[in-house]
């Protein structure tokens, strides 16, 4: 059994948002588009406090139920079977996002028969390496839909250096149309 992961396709980190992947909204189309090949749909959502130790390193970002905390407008998020939310607590980060604190992902795919999860969403360098990573350490076969991501790339090297350690690592990369 495979899944899809949306991680963080949230307004903040898209163009207009606190915190945005310059390219962000590029991936919505190829995502809503992706869906159509899975049975499991899950996504995660970036879900901080008003205030957080996490906003020490970053402009304040999807604090808990407000629009920038929503899903950007032109996913189609009916589809989505279950949302984890993440970076709950005001003391750690919470990137990845079998971190959620509303409902355990790991568990959750192995009771669902999942064996391989196809990650994408944003932001690249972030929450889509960290949540890859976990999934490798989990033990899930682990693929990174590379049409499907995008990074805020504030250093020009952010991007490809994340693309290397989550290879490194053991995932996947590949197009969406080869899924
Ligand atoms: C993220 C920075 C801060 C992400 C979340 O979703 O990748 N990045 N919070
Ligand atoms: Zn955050």
């Amino acid at each position: 059994m495979k899944a899809l992961i949306i991680v963080d396709l949230q307004n903040d980190f898209c163009p207009g948002g606190a915190l945005p992947a310059p390219e962000g909204d590029h991936i919505v189309p190829v995502i809503n588009k992706l869906m159509n090949k899975f049975y499991l749909i899950v996504a995660s959502k970036d879900w901080h406090p008003e205030s957080t130790v996490h906003f020490e390193k970053w402009p304040a970002h999807c604090v808990r139920k407000t629009s920038g905390a929503e899903f950007h407008p032109g996913l189609n998020s009916a589809k989505i079977q279950k949302v984890f939310l993440k970076g709950t607590d005001d003391k750690d980060d919470g990137y990845s996002a079998f971190e959620a604190t509303n409902e355990n992902l790991a568990e959750y795919l192995r009771k669902k028969q999942v064996s391989e999860l196809y990650v994408t969403g944003l932001v690249t360098e972030y929450c889509v390496k960290q949540t890859a990573l976990e999934s490798l350490r989990q033990g899930f076969k682990t693929f990174v839909v590379e049409d499907a991501v995008q990074g805020i790339n504030a250093h020009p090297n952010d991007v490809p250096q994340a693309k290397a350690e989550m290879e490194e690592a053991g995932a996947h990369f590949i197009k969406a149309d080869e899924v």
